[in-house]
């Protein structure tokens, strides 16, 4: 089975719409307020659409925040079973403060094919290298740079790593920069940061480092329409935290897991930019018309590409 290419364009509206929306408060320095609107604009859109949607991964439980739920059902409740993820704000500091890289997006796959992720950290890493063993979680960042340089046929100096700036990276970062590899290190958004491997024009050879579990899963949506390589493994600090991973039925609290075991079967993934960034352009309003660039890839028909539209708007 596979999810309905026709599909494609309203799930790329979907985030297009919440784009727009949270655009008008980019700057404001009210990440909640953008959120919301992001949130609320996804929402409309979705129940628009003719599918049986069920969030997996979304804006909390329900419980702690009354949109986008986990387990919400959406969409109009005719046509396909399919499983939700959104982050209707990835970056809400990059909106707020009016900083490049704040995006909206979502991910589709069929019912049961997307890992139910909880809210909490992940390790995760990224290449664009299928072959098994080359760049692995469990290898020291050293051997993982001496084996992507020796795949690659690079330097390690020639070799780039994305990494979010945070105290907890300060081990990978002392170990890249004594192996003279180059850093680019992001603020936030660490899907955009992730998927800065599918392209050699990113100039980044691999990303490393501890982000959120839903970022992580968003991100391998896209990274298996682009045959990269991704492996996460979720950190469960706290007795709360590791509670409800045994409730959502996560049996080995340690355990790494392959892109595959994240997500399989068809996927549809849409990120449409809010501020300007490496990955897409944000929104740009002209008079009554706006326009949006939207990174979309489906994974069965290969459908990989940056749509850009103009659209009036309503
Ligand atoms: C990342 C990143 C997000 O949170 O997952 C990060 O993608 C992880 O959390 O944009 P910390 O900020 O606590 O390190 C964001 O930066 C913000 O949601």
């Amino acid at each position: 089975m596979s999810i309905d290419k026709k599909l494609i364009d309203h799930f790329t509206n979907v985030t297009t719409k919440a784009a727009l929306a949270a655009s008008y408060l980019v700057g404001k320095k009210d990440k909640i307020a953008a959120d919301r609107a992001a949130v609320n604009s996804m929402r409309t859109e979705l129940n628009k659409i003719d599918f049986k949607g069920k969030v997996v991964i979304g804006e909390g439980e329900l419980d702690e925040a009354p949109m986008l739920y986990i387990g919400e059902k959406l969409g109009s409740n005719n046509g396909p079973e399919l499983d939700i993820a959104v982050d209707p704000l990835e970056g809400t500091n990059f909106a707020a403060n009016n900083l490049p890289g704040a995006l909206s997006v979502i991910a589709i796959s069929e019912k049961n094919n997307l890992f139910n992720a909880p809210e909490t950290y992940m390790e995760k890493i990224s290449t664009n290298v299928k072959e098994k063993n080359v760049v692995d979680l469990d290898f020291t960042v050293n051997k993982n740079i001496s084996n992507l340089s020796d795949y690659l046929n690079k330097n390690p100096e020639d070799l780039t790593a994305c990494v979010m700036d945070r105290p907890r990276h300060n081990k990978i970062i002392h170990d890249l920069k004594k192996l003279k590899v180059k850093i680019k290190l992001i603020s936030d958004g660490d899907v955009s940061g992730a998927l800065l491997v599918t392209d050699d024009k990113y100039k980044v050879d691999i990303f490393l480092g501890i982000g959120g579990g839903p970022e992580g899963v968003l991100a391998a949506s896209a990274l298996d329409a682009f045959e990269c390589n991704f492996q996460g493994r979720f950190i469960f600090e706290t007795d709360e935290d590791k509670k409800r991973a045994k409730k959502m039925g996560i049996k080995d609290l340690y355990r790494k897991y392959e892109l595959n075991e994240i997500i399989s079967g068809d996927s549809i993934f849409c990120a449409t930019g809010i501020t300007s960034g490496d990955l897409v352009s944000g929104i740009n309003i002209d008079g009554e018309k706006f326009t949006s660039e939207t990174l979309v890839t489906h994974k069965s028909s290969g459908f990989i590409k940056k749509v850009k539209l103009t659209k009036e708007i309503q």
